[in-house]
């Protein structure tokens, strides 16, 4: 991989994704050139690892004081309210994650910094897009006020490149399992709990219905995806938008399944709520030949590559 000499700062760097991208990109890039920050202390997998700022990425100036006193040259924009979280104040939702996108693209436009990184999700799609191996071009109507925001977010995105030359670049991540830091309120979190409460009570309430299939992916495929999406040559890529990224996908009767392989008294029930309707309005699978095209991207965990990994890892900490 050839690495160039960067100065990075990730925003909403103690979040379920922020622990993991921060700890990797130090290693590429060097503790000292990864300037971690959120709004939040700093998270204690992160501490003595490299820099550290609190800073709120609604506040422009002090954002635009943090980049020139860093001599930050890319931005790794992770500040953002997730879906299930999101339809409980919808408009807080909205305001901080378009405000917190259009304060880091403003900023990279008048400091020219070299690239910025902004994750989309599969939320774009709502229930007029193709249930299965949902294409990167089709119908795009969300109707939760998080994929509302992704997809305005996407179309930000592309003008900032089209029309100022800004050098931002996005994954459509579906849904993100990981056992380091706790995930921030999304409808696809249930698939991290299943895993805790397998192992801490051998029992766990589904709040999605058994049949439920949702586009998933183990963290360190989403870690790596980023990185490769990143240090792709800018020549080689035809989406400013944001692109499909395919990991696997399951439901929750199936990954119980693959629980019980380890742990065969293992019970699941299900009872499910709000997030049921939003988990609904999303795709099953997206099909991600463009990633795969342009940046050659391919992920290695499968089901139960991943459940043997989070249960070897989390043994120890429920
Ligand atoms: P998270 O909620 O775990 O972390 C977000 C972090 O941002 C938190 O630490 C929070 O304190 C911080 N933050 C919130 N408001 C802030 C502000 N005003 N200023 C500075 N920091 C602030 O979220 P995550 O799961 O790590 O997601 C990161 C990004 O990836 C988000 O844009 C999310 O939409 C996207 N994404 C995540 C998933 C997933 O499954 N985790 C899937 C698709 C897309
Ligand atoms: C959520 O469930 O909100 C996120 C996502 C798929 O964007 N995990």
């Amino acid at each position: 991989m050839n690495i160039v000499k960067e100065k990075i700062l990730v925003i909403g760097a103690c979040g379920q994704i922020g622990v993991e991208l921060t700890t990797e990109l130090r290693k590429l890039y060097g503790a000292n050139n990864v300037v971690a920050s959120d709004l939040r202390d700093e998270h204690e997998l992160l501490k003595g690892t490299g820099p550290y700022v609190s800073c709120d990425v609604m506040n422009k100036e002090m954002l635009h004081v943090l980049i020139i006193r860093h001599n930050i040259t890319q931005v790794y924009l992770l500040a953002a309210i997730l879906s299930a979280t999101g339809e409980k104040n919808p408009a807080l939702a909205w305001h901080i994650n378009m405000q917190s996108l259009l304060n880091v693209l403003e900023i990279a436009k008048e400091e020219k910094l070299t690239k910025i990184y902004w994750p989309s999700s599969i939320a774009v799609f709502g229930p007029n897009s193709p249930k299965q191996n949902t294409p990167q071009h089709t119908i795009i109507e969300p109707t939760t006020i998080y994929g509302i925001s992704k997809f305005a977010g996407e179309r930000w995105c592309e003008y900032y490149h089209a029309h100022y030359g800004v050098d931002v670049r996005s994954l459509r991540y579906p849904g993100l399992i990981s056992y380091k830091s706790a995930p921030g309120g999304g409808t696809t979190d249930y698939a991290i709990e299943i895993y805790i409460e397998a192992l801490r009570d051998k029992d766990y309430q589904c709040f999605l219905s058994e049949d439920t299939y949702l586009p998933m992916m183990y963290m360190p495929d989403a870690i790596r995806a980023t990185i490769e999406l990143m240090e792709a040559p800018a020549a080689n890529l035809s989406v400013r938008s944001s692109y499909n990224l395919s990991g696997m996908s399951f439901s929750p009767k199936e990954i119980g399944a693959s629980i019980s392989k380890h742990i065969p008294e293992f019970a699941l029930t299900y009872k499910p709520d709000f997030r049921q309707q939003i988990a609904d309005s999303w795709p099953g699978s997206v099909d991600d030949s463009l990633a795969q095209n342009d940046w050659q991207w391919k992920p290695q965990y499968d089901l139960d590559t991943m459940t043997a990994d989070m249960l070897k890892n989390l043994a120890d900490k429920v």
